[in-house]
């Protein structure tokens, strides 16, 4: 039976908008534990980990709260690396997306001990692509995909050692339609494939989850980093930064089910959800829903 080891990373240092500190309890009041165990998934809740409190600064050399960040990505680093060791399923529940570059360096070190291939799809309504010397904001969430292709404060890129901690080829971009100026041309430069929501529009998300399965076999471990703000705000209000024009509940799903059959997902980030803007809990819960589609709950009647 797989055990998923959940790990709650209760802050938002990484991020300009109060709240998605309280993402992991929100996950767990929605059902996130049983919803698991209903799959017949065994399910260790490690509880929250511990770090800096969130000090409400200005950024600094266009990073705010770089010392924060680091600590969080540190913890979350160690609790994902030791669910790993373990043989266990790390589920993050963020708090904001700067932390996946602790559970993404910590996945990509596993797969180079295991000698697995990655395979990263990255769900977002923003490309988390910004530089400190670019970024609007200085906000640290919106440069983990920078930080973990090795571009970004040496603190933040190295927790395995290894730098960068996973490759242009390694990433799959999905649900894109915030951008930056300076964001595109660093996308462009690394040669990264994304799925923006014109993409989406176009082919169909049947076809781009083909695009981005496309290539794995049973040596691949594939993690899913999935930012709620991916989705339609129409159907998840509970997000910080919301962008109209996210994929609907039926495509949603329809990702989910696509990487469930895949038997391949080996670990996962839930990030972004912020419960002080959400409406009675319904983007949390919205995300338990998704979540069983990904382990493989199907509405499919076909044989
Ligand atoms: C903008 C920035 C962002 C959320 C990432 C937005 C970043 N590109 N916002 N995730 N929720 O500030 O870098
Ligand atoms: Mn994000
Ligand atoms: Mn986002
Ligand atoms: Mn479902």
């Amino acid at each position: 039976m797989k055990t998923i080891s959940i790990i709650g990373a209760p802050t938002d240092v990484g991020a300009s908008v109060r709240g998605a500190g309280m993402g992991p309890d929100a996950l767990r009041v929605a059902g996130l534990n049983e919803a698991l165990e209903a799959r017949q998934l065994s399910v260790i809740d490690h509880g929250n980990l511990h770090g800096p409190a969130n000090p409400w600064e200005q950024p600094v050399n266009g990073l705010r709260h770089l010392t924060q960040a680091i600590d969080w990505n540190q913890a979350v680093y160690d609790a994902v690396s030791e669910a790993l060791l373990n043989g266990h399923f790390p589920m993050m529940l963020g708090g904001d997306h700067c932390l996946a570059i602790g559970s993404i360096s910590a996945v990509a070190a596993h797969c180079r001990r295991a000698g697995k291939k990655l395979r990263v799809l990255w769900f977002d309504a923003h490309a988390d692509s910004n530089l400190s010397t670019i970024s609007p904001t200085g906000n640290i969430h919106g440069m983990p995909v920078a930080c973990l292709m090795g571009h970004g404060p040496k603190e933040l890129i190295a927790y395995s050692g290894v730098t960068p901690a996973i490759q242009p080829a390694d990433i799959r971009l999905i649900g894109i339609r915030s951008v930056d100026a300076g964001e595109k041309k660093f996308i462009h430069d690394m040669g990264m494939q994304v799925f923006d929501m014109r993409y989406i529009d176009e082919y169909g998300m049947r076809n781009v989850m083909s695009s981005v399965l496309a290539g794995l076999d049973s040596d691949t471990h594939l993690h899913v980093s999935f930012d709620m703000d991916c989705l339609d705000p129409g159907i998840a209000p509970g997000v910080g930064t919301a962008v109209l024009g996210g994929p609907t509940y039926r495509e949603a799903q329809l990702c989910m089910e696509m990487i469930a059959d895949t038997g391949l997902l080996a670990s996962l980030d839930v990030v972004e959800l912020n419960p002080a803007l959400d409406v009675r809990n319904q983007t949390a819960l919205l995300a338990v829903d998704l979540i069983e589609s990904l382990f493989g709950k199907s509405t499919l009647v076909r044989m």
